[in-house]
């Protein structure tokens, strides 16, 4: 079956990655995004560092998750700089909160891509990339969109991303609590937060 173009060497470690995915989900059945409703998802896909992660792995600790792509030209960095800022605002309490960037650009945020990247926010800030049928699958439990902008079809590597650019927070046990809209007052969203903690 073929669920990965595998476009790149990264693609073999993706294509990997989406057996094991089919694997398992195909144990869960159609328990796995359970009401329709529901705003998050399942996933296994690859940390910063090249780690195989689930949702599980993040269990436990609140997760303030945002979508988008490393290329990205002020949408993003403007999030993770504000969820950062949110992060310091919480400061001890911080350690109950994983954020998470998750790409939507898997193609160009490889792990290294990735790595770096994160590393310009916050120490604790997790990017995750994988297999596109998973970010797929993924973005659509969150209600995320995205697309492709490609103003010149004969170059592959420069385009844009429209995406949803909204910040969620999620409950130790995955449950969605509440969404932040793009531009959100750090202050703000870390007051919000700590209404949960
Ligand atoms: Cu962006």
């Amino acid at each position: 079956m073929a669920i990965v173009r595998a476009r790149h060497a990264m693609g073999r470690i993706f294509l990997g990655l989406g057996v094991i995915f089919l694997l398992f989900f195909s144990t869960v059945g159609k328990g796995v995004l359970s009401a329709e409703s529901a705003v998050g998802g399942r996933f296994i896909l690859q940390d910063h560092f090249g780690n195989t992660v689930t949702d599980r792995t993040y269990q436990g600790s609140f997760m303030l998750v945002t979508f988008g792509y490393t290329f990205c030209p002020d949408v993003c960095p403007t999030n993770l700089s504000n969820m950062s800022d949110a992060m310091d605002v919480l400061g001890d309490k911080a350690r109950q909160v994983t954020p998470i960037f998750i790409t939507v650009d898997p193609d160009r945020d490889t792990v290294k891509q990735l790595r770096d990247y994160v590393d310009s926010f916050h120490p604790r800030l997790v990017g995750l990339t994988g297999p596109k049928a998973m970010i797929d699958r993924l973005a659509t439990g969150y209600k995320v969109k995205y697309a492709l902008q490609k103003p010149d079809k004969t170059d592959d590597e420069w385009y844009t991303v429209d995406h949803t650019a909204s910040i969620y927070l999620m409950a130790p046990d995955g449950r969605f609590l509440v969404k932040f809209a793009h531009g959100m007052d750090p202050e703000k969203m870390a007051r919000r937060i700590l209404d949960f903690l």
